[in-house]
């Protein structure tokens, strides 16, 4: 039995809370009381745990329920769907899995199951879905993920793994008082910072970077909209053009070259092939000299001030940040490599406030002081599969299969995916070109999602299969770069007839004869007792004692002490290169590499380079399409989640998400502040809700991701999407054949109004389906 809590808590991805109970179900939260800087997006989530679209039965779309995948796929998304029996529903998917795996190999079976899902060590939709696969045998997984796939693969070829990018950041205690000045490419967001993977204890980018600027540093914010760094920091804003962050970057470097501020010592110890990178900015291979008058008219900033930027950063301690979203984009292994290059020229990589680091705005913990300990997770066992696919690809997946593609040196090719199956993630969100998916979805044989809310995935699916939330079932929450492990009480009965994902794949393992190998006798308690033990003991290992479990279970809450040591990133390289290499081939700093020069890609060549996007303002396809389209995160949810909450639904325009837009350019299109608007290109249309903002750069606009697609015709591919889905309109197309990652980023359109009488958005409604009386 599990000790009765003092305070109930919730922790999440989104920060810890204190939930208030009227002794049946949650009534209210509070933020934990030690967090700074909480964030509101909890808020939605008591009255979302009952609203109209929570999945209450097992459901099966009508064809399939009558033909099984002899139905096809055609109908996906627009047939309505037909409540079933738990047992009828558990006994068509096993019958499903088991059918693709005998006739077909279990590699036919797509688990890649990308996405957020919840936190929790032991619910974890993933390691719960991958769990159960691997042990009937295996499936085809998916690598990488949509954050920083392509900065993923590109950084090991440069500095040897992925230190820097998600974990090894330099601290904001080292930043703080050492740098002078912090250039920050694509900002240091504060409604990104509101969220960390697996949750967080207190919200900190706030604290960090007013650290830095009381102790004096000069903030420099590189984006096309002025709120992606938060107003009381004071930075400076440069507004380039979006997607030629490289092309400043060359200007900087051209400038520190010409004027012989970079650092040759630092250059000739540290990193190879730095003559190859001089010869570029100088012209030598190309004909185009990078200079700073080059970059002015690429980027659309004045030439004297890029270099008065490279003089400013090789006379200051300088830190490089950069978020997420520039590899988000076309080519996005560019723009890291050239941070590094550049941080490699100024010659502080390794120092206290020197050098570079990414991500310290796109999630919360980033630049934490914490320790690096592997928390323990529920384990996966070993795939018997080895095929998978780059994450971003699963359309191509689907559209092509057997047939070749590029990734990382490798010539691959796509496995026929027959059977997919979904837990905790939403691709009918985070996929790009939702067209295109649309159409791609319609090929597998058999479609299987568990989700708690009819999301466009769930309503895209051949069998849905209904979850609990949080709030229904006991986990274990242990914060990476963070200092909290917190307990997440069952504080309410699963709505409807809900089951957690365990014990769906448990009763789903017992019908394939496998209960046994993925239980291993547990339960949901000694499952959440074992792991916890594990971290009891990794703890130990750096002299930390916590407390035992029962105590853990009962206060909630458990913080360590911050470490009393830390360094920069790659300090021990700086220092002695020799007895610390990096695992490149060199074990240096590679601004060359002979590795990627020999795969021969001209869109990922052997060094840095300024490879212009396939839309951006400078393309041929501006003219068009004269807008740049910029679908970031939301401010008001976490990706979908929650879209159909309260938060989110405050911040919509007569329904729609809103779309920031300058005054100047809504003026010379007619439009107002408040106007239902139609934004379009040749991939998709959606409505929006405008909003003028001289927060943004002239010729951008802003659509977050995350309002539920809502397809006027569903299962139509090229339907008007009436709520807002940046995702309609963006590229499906890989960063390049290097990383493959997804290029979300960089996308052109134009906007016009909707004159016509607007549509209802129905896509916080359940879809339609027959009612099996419960
Ligand atoms: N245009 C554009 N697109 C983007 C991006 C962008 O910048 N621009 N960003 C991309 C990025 S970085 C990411 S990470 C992705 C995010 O994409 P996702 O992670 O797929 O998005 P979420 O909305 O978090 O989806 C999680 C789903 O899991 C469900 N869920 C929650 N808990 C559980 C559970 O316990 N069990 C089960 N079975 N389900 C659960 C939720 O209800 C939700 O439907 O989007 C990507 N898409
Ligand atoms: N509230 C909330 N927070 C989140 C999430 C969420 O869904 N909601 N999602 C989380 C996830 S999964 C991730 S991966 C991170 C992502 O974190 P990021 O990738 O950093 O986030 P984005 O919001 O895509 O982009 C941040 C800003 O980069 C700027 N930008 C875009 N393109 C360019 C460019 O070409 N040049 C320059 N200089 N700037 C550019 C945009 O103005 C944009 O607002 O966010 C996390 N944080
Ligand atoms: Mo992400």
């Amino acid at each position: 039995m599990l000790p009765t809590p003092e305070r109930p808590t919730l922790a999440t991805h989104w920060g810890t809370y204190r939930v208030h109970s009227d002794g049946s179900v949650p009534v209210g939260l509070s933020p934990y009381e030690g967090d700074p800087n909480p964030s509101p997006i909890a808020d939605a989530m008591i009255a979302a745990r009952t609203s109209p679209a929570r999945i209450l039965r097992p459901a099966i779309r009508r064809s399939f329920l009558e033909r099984g995948a002899a139905a096809g796929g055609e109908a996906r998304g627009a047939e309505p769907f037909v409540e079933v029996e738990w047992e009828q529903a558990l006994a068509i998917v096993a019958g499903e899995v088991d059918r693709v795996r005998k006739d077909h190999g279990n590699a036919a079976i797509y688990g890649g199951s990308y996405g957020w899902a919840s936190a929790g060590r032991f619910h974890h939709a993933q390691s719960q879905i991958h769990r159960f696969l691997n042990v009937i045998g295996g499936y085809t997984r998916s690598v990488q993920n949509y954050s920083f796939a392509a900065a993923d693969t590109i950084l090991p070829h440069v500095i040897g793994d992925r230190r820097g990018l998600a974990s090894g950041h330099t601290p904001w205690r080292l930043l703080a008082g050492h740098a002078e000045l912090i250039v920050m490419f694509g900002g240091a967001s504060p409604k990104n910072a509101q969220v960390s993977s697996g949750g967080l204890s207190r919200h900190t980018l706030r604290e960090g970077i007013l650290a830095c600027r009381d102790a004096g540093a000069r903030l420099v914010s590189i984006s096309p909209i002025r709120d992606d760094t938060a107003t009381e920091a004071g930075a400076e804003w440069w507004a380039p053009r979006p997607n030629s962050d490289v092309a400043l970057m060359l200007g900087l470097c051209h400038t520190l070259l010409s004027e012989n501020l970079h650092d040759r010592d630092f250059l000739a110890s540290h990193t190879t092939g730095f003559e190859r990178v001089a010869a570029y900015l100088l012209g030598e291979p190309d004909g185009v000299v990078k200079s700073a008058d080059w970059a002015a008219a690429l980027c659309e900033l004045p030439a004297e001030d890029i270099r008065a930027l490279a003089r400013r950063m090789a006379a200051s301690r300088t830190f490089l940040m950069m978020s997420w979203s520039l590899q988000r984009a076309d080519h996005g292994e560019q723009p890291y490599w050239m941070t590094v290059t550049l941080a490699a020229m100024l010659g502080q990589i390794g120092l206290p406030g020197g050098g570079f680091g990414f991500g310290y705005g796109s999630v919360n913990g980033v630049g934490n002081a914490a320790h690096e300990i592997a928390w323990p997770s529920l384990p996966q066992g070993s795939n018997a599969v080895e095929d998978f696919i780059p994450v971003a690809r699963i359309a191509d997946m689907l559209l092509h299969p057997g047939e070749p593609y590029d990734f990382n040196g490798e010539q691959r090719r796509y496995p026929h995916a027959r059977l997919v199956y979904w837990a905790g993630g939403n691709p009918f969100h985070h996929h790009q070109d939702l067209n295109r998916l649309v159409a791609a979805w319609k090929r597998p044989e058999t479609i299987i999602v568990h989700d708690a809310w009819w999301t466009a995935t769930a309503r895209h699916a051949d069998i849905v299969l209904p979850v609990t939330t949080q709030f229904e079932r006991n986990d274990l929450v242990c914060a990476n770069r963070d200092l909290m492990l917190a307990a997440s009480h069952r504080l309410a009965d699963p709505a409807g007839e809900a089951r957690d994902d365990f014990a769906i794949f448990s009763a789903l393992a017992a019908r394939l004869g496998v209960e046994e190998a993925f239980t291993e006798g547990r339960d949901e308690e000694s499952w959440i007792r074992h792991l916890y033990g594990l971290a009891r003991q990794r703890i130990a290992a750096v002299d930390i004692e916590i407390p035992d479990f029962d105590q853990f279970w009962r206060d909630g809450i458990t913080l360590l002490p911050e470490p009393a040591k830390v360094k920069p990133l790659l300090a021990d390289f700086r220092a002695d290169p020799h007895a610390y290499p990096l695992t490149t081939p060199s074990g240096l700093i590679e601004l060359f590499s002979e590795r990627i020069a020999s795969f021969g890609y001209a869109d990922c060549p052997g060094h840095a380079a300024w490879l212009p996007s396939a839309e951006w303002l400078g393309a041929a396809a501006a003219k068009r399409f004269p807008l740049h389209l910029i679908s970031n995160q939301p401010a008001t949810r976490l990706h979908s989640q929650y879209d159909n909450g309260s938060h989110a639904r405050a911040s919509k325009i007569a329904g729609r998400e809103p779309l920031r837009m300058h005054p100047d350019d809504a003026a010379a299109r007619g439009l107002r502040d408040g106007d239902i608007v139609r934004v379009f290109n040749d991939r998709g249309a959606c409505l929006a809700g405008l909003r003028t903002s001289d927060a943004l750069r002239p010729g951008v606009v802003q659509l977050a991701t995350g309002a539920w697609f809502d397809p006027l015709q569903p299962g139509e591919p090229g339907s008007l999407d009436k709520h807002g889905n940046p995702n309609v309109l963006t590229p499906d197309r890989g960063t390049s054949r290097l990383g493959q990652g997804p290029s979300a980023h960089s996308c052109l359109v134009e906007i016009e109004a909707y004159r016509e009488s607007a549509p209802p958005v129905t896509s916080h409604e359940p879809p339609p389906f027959f009612s099996r009386q419960p």
